[in-house]
Formats: structure tokens, C-alpha cells, sequence
């Protein structure tokens, strides 16, 4: 009896999942797109980037507005960070975390406008500059 019944909520399940993919499936690439359009066209949710490579960050000087979003990718065989240098001023919160190789962490840029000291915490040679434009 509890196989039968898992097995119509298994055939129950199977279903939703056919029904979420038609809905979900062909439509997804297309909304992807205009997305990716949407946010190239507004400003105000522009994303800036950065890549890691070679244990440098590029451009090691990166213009942001406040509160831009930064999308820190990682193009180097090992884990990276982005991080506010602790104790530079002008103060900064802002920190990736692990990045890990071939992997992209978001952070916020700061809402004062400045020039933020930041670094690779684990490779503490590797250094950059967040400029939060007025
Ligand atoms: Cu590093």
C-alpha cells in the first residue's frame, strides 16, 4: 500500500515536472535575453566587472556608482577574494568571500562615494581600488 502510493505521488511528481518544464523550458533562454538587455539599458541595475587573473585584479582600478552591483569572477586556478582592506579609509563593508576558480560572487559597492582599498585576503599582495563615483 505505501508503495502504491509513493509510486502515484512518484507519477504525481513526474507530471509537475513535465508541466513545469513545458512552461519553464523554451520560454527560459528568450527571458534570459531580454534580461540581460534590461539590465544593460538601465543604469540604476548596470552591473560592473571584474576578473581575477593571474593574481591580479582587472582593471585594478574599478569605477562603480553606489550600490552598483560588482560581479567578481575568478579566472585563475585558485580561490580568490575581494574584500575592503580592513582599516583603510575610507571605511568599506564589502567582501566576495571564497571566489572560487571559474566561479563569479556579486558584492555591492559602498553607497559614499570614495576610493576603497581592497585586496585578496588570502594573497594579501594582490591589491585594487573600488572608486564609488559621485
Ligand atoms: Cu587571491
Amino acid at each position: 500500500m505505501v508503495l502504491v502510493a509513493s509510486a502515484a505521488a512518484a507519477v504525481a511528481l513526474a507530471a509537475v515536472v513535465l508541466v513545469l518544464g513545458a512552461v519553464h523550458g523554451p520560454s527560459a533562454p528568450s527571458t534570459t535575453a531580454r534580461g540581460e538587455r534590461a539590465l544593460a539599458s538601465s543604469p540604476a541595475r548596470s552591473v560592473v566587472h571584474v576578473r581575477i587573473s593571474d593574481y591580479e585584479f582587472r582593471p585594478g582600478r574599478v569605477r562603480a556608482r553606489p550600490g552598483e552591483v560588482v560581479a567578481v569572477t575568478n579566472g585563475d586556478q585558485v580561490t580568490h577574494k575581494m574584500t575592503a582592506i580592513p582599516g583603510s579609509l575610507p571605511f568599506g563593508r564589502f567582501d566576495t568571500g571564497y571566489v572560487d576558480p571559474g566561479r563569479t560572487v556579486r558584492l555591492r559597492a559602498p553607497r559614499m562615494p570614495g576610493s576603497y582599498a581592497s585586496y585578496c585576503s588570502i594573497h594579501n599582495f594582490m591589491k585594487g581600488v573600488l572608486v564609488v563615483t559621485g
